[in-house]
């Protein structure tokens, strides 16, 4: 069987990643359609060495879609992933449209894959630096419940999409020849800088990014009580996220056993080198799948507190691998619509 799938932001960071990804994981595809906004409409991109037509997202597009992978920001999904499953698909939607959504499960596919069982026509790929440290401690979470986590994340420009990407790289090149750095998508320079994460304020100090890793997760692993507190800083790295995760359990945790839990989880690579004082870095975790998982030490404050830090793709496993790996449970859990599934 093979299906046929739209993917919404197909121009944008993470749908020419899903685009790579698609072809990388053989996935049984019976037809690709790419959609984006009317400003891309008329553009091609490149599919298995075919040039695909880009087509701005419309009423009817959706039409014969079994599977909707949309990466192009929240309001986009708020406008059309309702029509996407009126018209018989099931929409994988990497925006925080519908996260929260009490009706539409938040699914890691390492960590909670059941929870799409209960799907309703949307299933939400949670944001970037929850789905990276929720697969790098719910390993441990399982072995030990975890009462508490503190996390400071440093967060790259790919993040913030293709265009921060971009702005980043210019903005160095423009320090280096002794011009003024110039900021569009981002507030203020990036390069050569950091600032605390750039998303909205809320009114307990917390801006919208930290809230999300303390809802999601609490979501993610079913524990509506789990106390998590985070700091989220932009840092100038293009496109892979780093997190200094402090744990505390109700029982010590010795950094030994998380080591060899870690070493067998499911996406997760343990990477430790202390006599070179080698650990994760955003350059090797550029393009792999596997979060990054190392210096993980006894906390010196606390007798059942752990320290570990990691580093993971944001494109990919962050957002575009985990849509698909999304979109593959669909498959292998028989959760897409019994009309939608084409045949050959
Ligand atoms: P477009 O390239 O036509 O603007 P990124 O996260 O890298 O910035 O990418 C965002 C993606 O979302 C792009 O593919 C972009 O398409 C798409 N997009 C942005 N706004 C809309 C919209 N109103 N309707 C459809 N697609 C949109
Ligand atoms: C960032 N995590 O790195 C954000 C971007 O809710 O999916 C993605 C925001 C989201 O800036």
């Amino acid at each position: 069987q093979s299906y046929k799938v739209a993917i919404l932001g197909a121009t944008g960071a993470v749908g020419t990643e899903l685009l790579e990804l698609l072809a990388a994981r053989q996935f049984p595809l019976a037809d690709l359609k790419l959609l984006a906004s009317p400003r891309s409409a008329g553009k091609t991109l490149t599919f298995q060495g075919e040039e695909l037509p880009v087509e701005a997202v419309s009423e009817d597009c959706f039409k014969d879609i079994d599977i909707v992978l949309a990466s192009a920001g929240a309001s986009t999904s708020k406008a059309w992933a309702s029509k996407a499953v009126e018209a018989g698909a099931v929409v994988v939607d990497n925006s925080s449209a519908f996260r929260m959504d009490p009706q539409v499960p938040l699914v890691v596919p390492e960590v909670n894959p059941e929870a799409a069982d209960q799907h309703q026509g949307i299933i939400a790929n949670p944001n970037c630096t929850t789905i990276l440290m929720s697969v790098a401690i719910w390993p441990l979470h399982r072995v030990q419940p975890i009462q508490r986590i503190v996390v400071a994340t440093y967060q790259s420009a790919s993040g913030a999409g293709a265009r921060a990407m971009e702005e980043v790289k210019h903005q160095a090149q423009a320090i280096l020849n002794g011009a003024e750095p110039q900021t569009e998508a981002f507030p203020y320079p990036l390069a050569f800088n950091l600032f605390p994460h750039n998303s909205k304020l809320t009114e307990q100090g917390y801006c919208e990014e930290e809230m999300k890793m303390l809802n999601e997760t609490r979501k993610i692993f079913g524990t509506a009580d789990l106390r998590i507190t985070a700091t989220c800083v932009r840092v100038p790295v293009l496109r892979a996220h780093s997190e200094a995760v402090n744990l505390e359990f109700s029982e010590p945790f010795s950094p030994q056993q998380a080591r060899e839990i870690l070493r067998s989880a499911p996406g997760v690579k343990l990477v430790e080198d202390w006599q070179a004082n080698y650990f994760p870095m955003p350059i090797d975790a550029t393009g792999e799948d596997d979060v990054l998982v190392g210096r993980i030490r006894q906390d010196l404050s606390h007798p059942c507190g752990l320290e570990l830090w990691l580093c993971g793709d944001q494109i990919r496993k962050g957002a575009a691998l985990n849509a698909v790996q999304i979109a593959e449970l669909l498959i292998e859990r028989n959760l897409l619509k019994k009309r939608e599934v084409a045949t050959v």
